[in-house]
């Protein structure tokens, strides 16, 4: 890998590169935060592309930039005042690309938004934000007037993910499978029921919009007053089912316990987590949502978990070969911790349906 400083000379930064250090805890991109010396220069965040993961950076960076371009214009034209702390600022390369590729890897800047933060857990007054945030997100690019490509294609299709698992079982390339019948079971038991929203699809009665697709936690950035500033992690904006934002921010957010928690007592599905985003959710999507969406909400819920149990799952049995790990059974028991969540979120399935039919009245 070349050094950093070089790639990001590459870039239409302001001011000298000071420090580069690690950022954040992605799975699959790696970050970095570029802090410049002068005082009235900004910082940057430097990013290598999991190129493996997003193998169209081209198609990548135009739906990013499409995205950025026009929530700005909205946020302009609703007169907001700090505008370049509530959307994502892209620099250029001097040959005026958005990403830089050094024969190896792909490379992107974007300015450092300063002042922020971001959290792995949230109160139940932050996920009220937050639900505010990501419908207000969606509702922005409903006119979105550019198509975006599907930068990973079938990224949250659940038929798509169960094939995937299937064919990892089939090859058992590193010998795992046994180990792990268990969960192969519970998975296949839930399997028609998880698959509703394709069906739904294809009946024409649940709609694809422009979805953020990647709404955990962590990927929302806060100001000092715990108002949601911008939803970062642009990757995975795409055209998918409602379900993925408001079921990805619960399967993080409402969790008790961490992704990854070893001591399964500690995860759990939060109903207070899960009334408050649905809340602020509610109030910043319901300019567009269908009765079909509002009514399978619990149904995203379990989906994510779900769907997450079953891509820790495959990759587990695939030898590791997508997710970063930390340690060899990573993967397993992340799937444990998302199976537990599943199992939680099931038992509180009929007083959510509760909840949201008080809503909506
Ligand atoms: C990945 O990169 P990161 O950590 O924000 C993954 C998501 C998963 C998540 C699980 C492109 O997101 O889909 O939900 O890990 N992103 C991709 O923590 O696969
Ligand atoms: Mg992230």
């Amino acid at each position: 890998m070349k050094d950093l400083s070089t790639i990001i000379s590459k870039f239409n930064i302001q001011g000298t590169v000071d420090t580069v250090a690690p950022l954040g805890a992605g799975l699959i991109n790696d970050t970095y935060k570029v802090t410049t010396r002068e005082a009235d220069t900004p910082d940057y965040v430097l990013q290598r592309i999991n190129h493996a993961v997003f193998q169209n950076v081209d198609m990548l960076q135009s739906n990013i930039s499409a995205v950025t371009r026009h929530i700005r214009q909205k946020l302009v034209e609703a007169g907001e005042t700090d505008v370049d702390r509530k959307v994502l600022t892209f620099v250029d390369t001097a040959e005026g690309k958005g990403y830089w590729f050094d024969g190896e890897n792909y490379w992107r800047v974007s300015v450092f938004i300063p002042r922020a933060t971001t959290f792995e857990s949230v109160t139940p007054l932050y996920s009220r934000f937050a639900g505010q945030a990501f419908g207000n997100f969606q509702a922005m690019l409903a006119d979105l007037p550019e198509t975006l490509g599907e930068t990973i294609p079938d990224f949250h299709n659940m038929e798509f993910r169960l094939r995937q698992l299937r064919e990892a079982v089939a090859a058992n390339a590193a010998g795992r499978v046994e180990e792990v019948r268990y969960f192969i079971d519970e998975i296949e038991r839930r399997a028609d029921e998880m698959c509703k929203a394709e069906r739904l699809h294809r009946e024409g009665k649940l709609p694809k919009r422009v979805c953020h697709c990647d709404t955990k936690v962590n990927n929302m950035m806060f100001d000092e007053d715990g108002k949601v500033l911008c939803v970062i992690d642009l990757d995975t904006v795409m055209p998918s089912y409602i379900f993925s934002d408001y079921g990805d921010f619960l399967r993080t957010g409402a969790n008790t316990g961490d992704e990854d928690d070893r001591d399964l007592s500690r995860v759990s599905f939060d109903m207070e987590i899960f009334r408050a985003f649905t809340q602020g959710y509610l109030e910043g999507a319901k300019s567009f949502l269908i009765p079909i969406e509002i009514e399978n909400l619990p149904y995203a819920a379990a989906l994510f978990p779900y769907m997450q149990c079953v891509r820790f799952l495959a990759d587990y049995i695939n030898g590791d070969t997508y997710y970063k790990i930390q340690y060899p059974e990573h993967n397993l028991v992340r799937t444990k911790a998302q199976f537990k969540l599943l199992q939680s979120v099931e038992e509180h399935t009929p007083a959510m349906r509760e909840y949201i039919d008080g809503l909506i009245g």
